[in-house]
């Protein structure tokens, strides 16, 4: 069979469009592709919810690659691991109740069952503002990361959600957005982002659950970004936290989501 460059080209460009088109108005947006964005977003899918999740960046993964420091293993404790095993992926035993297991596997693994299960993933698209009504976050607005690294001035395109998770990590870019621009209080005791404090495992891993919330109407935190919305400490190359807050990200909205059918 002769190739036709064209029909490559088209056949590209006609699926992209309809993925992209199909994912104009969702159940949940998610914002950040690291561990607690992707685990939100399989959990949702596979619960039959629609989804679509915007990464920044070329690669999904966020900060799982590098493990601690570039050495390329990440740590679980007994119950993140549990959440390692129901995606498949192998860990060993280090001592007591840690865990060790390949970083690369890990996020390749969860980035892979992800797309599988259904959510539609986009890379290469930032999130760089939100669309209110009445006092609620009901959508984003999306641009290609290219438009904004090259500075360039291209108006973004909008897309509809019924919730949105902010799974940005250490920037909390959508909870930040809020902030700025909208004219009313954070649901956090001080009404404004809390700021991340420095390094401490054993906290941060507990309150990154109990951060896992809603931050305003119809935007959940989860991951890193739950932690620092609300003033939490931040816990380094320990895994657990992040998959578990991605786990009950899903858990609350599913909850309102049928609450409201
Ligand atoms: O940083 P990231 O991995 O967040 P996480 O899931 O996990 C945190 C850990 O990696 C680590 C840690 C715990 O061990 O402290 O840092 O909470 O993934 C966040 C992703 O969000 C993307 C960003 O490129 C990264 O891949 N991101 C950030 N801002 C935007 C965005 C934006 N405005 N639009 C789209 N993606």
């Amino acid at each position: 069979m002769a190739l036709d460059e064209v029909i490559i080209s088209r056949a590209i460009i006609e699926r992209f469009v309809r993925k992209f088109t199909d994912s104009l108005e969702v159940d949940v947006a998610v914002v950040g592709g690291g561990p607690a964005g992707l685990v939100a977003a399989y959990r949702l899918v596979r619960d039959g919810y629609r989804v679509a999740l915007f990464e920044r960046k070329l690669s999904i993964g966020g900060g799982m690659w590098g493990g601690g420091m570039m050495f390329n293993e990440i740590v679980v404790q007994e119950e993140g691991k549990r959440i390692l095993d129901e995606f498949g992926i192998r860990s060993e035993l280090y001592q007591d109740e840690y865990y060790t297991a390949d970083a690369v596997e890990s996020i390749s693994t969860i980035c892979s069952k992800t797309a599988q299960a259904g959510a539609r993933i986009f890379n290469l698209m930032s999130v760089e503002d939100v669309v209110v009504r009445e006092e609620r976050v009901v959508g984003l607005v999306l641009n290609w990361t290219a438009v904004e690294m090259a500075g360039l001035h291209v108006d973004p395109l909008t897309m509809r959600s019924q919730y949105v998770i902010d799974a940005t990590g250490h920037d909390t870019e959508v909870v930040k957005i809020i902030e700025r621009k909208v004219d009313a209080a954070l649901l956090t005791p001080t009404g404004k982002i809390m700021g991340e404090k420095s390094l401490w495992a054993e906290k941060a891993e507990t309150s990154t659950l109990e951060n896992t919330k809603e931050v305003f109407p119809g935007v959940f935190v989860a991951g890193m970004s739950a932690n620092a919305s609300f003033g939490a400490y931040r816990m380094g190359p320990i895994f657990g936290g992040m998959l578990l807050s991605g786990e009950k990200a899903a858990t609350l909205i599913a909850e309102r989501l049928t609450q409201e059918r």
